[in-house]
């Protein structure tokens, strides 16, 4: 394999070029916000963007790393905030590093052991996702809150645990600053 560069935009998450881009709609995290039955209200109307990501890939095996932007919409749910799906790594004992671009939000994350934490992103923060740490990004702001992720390439996602149980804690909008809500629907 032989050295490759791409160009990222800082100011709009856009990579030239890239080799995959995912689009999320509500329609795919129907069940990731709390508020179902605004969900399906919404979905009548619009079924809007909540992020996209432009993924580089090196070859998926070990040593090997890939990254990627994410671009996350402002906007709420009802009260919570646009939001990524969050997943944990099918290779569990890989880190990442998540390094904030525009916009501001914060990275939440949990073990599956029922430990939870929360960094607040902005531009030029860089936050060490440890091994084992499930993440998601929120963005609080009403700009498109746009992050710069290195992971290794054969680390995988593993989006069954979130999508069964949620994450422990919820970032909702009130009185328009965020405030963090334990999640009813949770269990460990
Ligand atoms: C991969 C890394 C990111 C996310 C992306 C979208 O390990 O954490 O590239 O895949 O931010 O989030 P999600 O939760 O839908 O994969
Ligand atoms: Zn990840």
């Amino acid at each position: 394999m032989k050295p490759f560069s791409a160009k990222v935009n800082f100011k709009d998450g856009v990579v030239k070029p890239y080799h995959s881009k995912t689009e999320r709609k509500l329609s795919h995290m129907r069940n990731l916000f709390y508020e179902t039955s605004i969900v399906e209200k919404i979905l009548k109307e619009d079924d809007r963007i909540i992020y996209e990501a432009y993924e580089i890939r090196s070859l998926g095996q070990e040593g090997q790393l890939s990254w990627c932007t994410t671009i996350i919409y402002p906007g709420c749910i009802g009260k919570e905030y646009h939001m990524t799906k969050g997943h944990f790594h099918r290779k569990e004992g890989s880190a990442e590093l998540y390094i904030g671009l525009q916009g501001r939000g914060y990275l939440i994350l949990q073990t599956k052991e029922g430990q939870f934490s929360s960094t607040e992103i902005e531009p030029g923060i860089v936050i060490y996702v440890p091994p084992y740490w499930g993440h998601r990004v929120v963005n609080t702001s009403q700009e498109k809150l746009i992050i710069f992720a290195i992971y290794a390439s054969d680390a995988g996602h593993d989006y069954e645990l979130v999508e069964k149980k949620g994450f422990m804690n919820l970032v909702f909008q009130e009185n328009d600053r965020p405030k963090f809500i334990k999640n009813p629907k949770y269990f460990l």
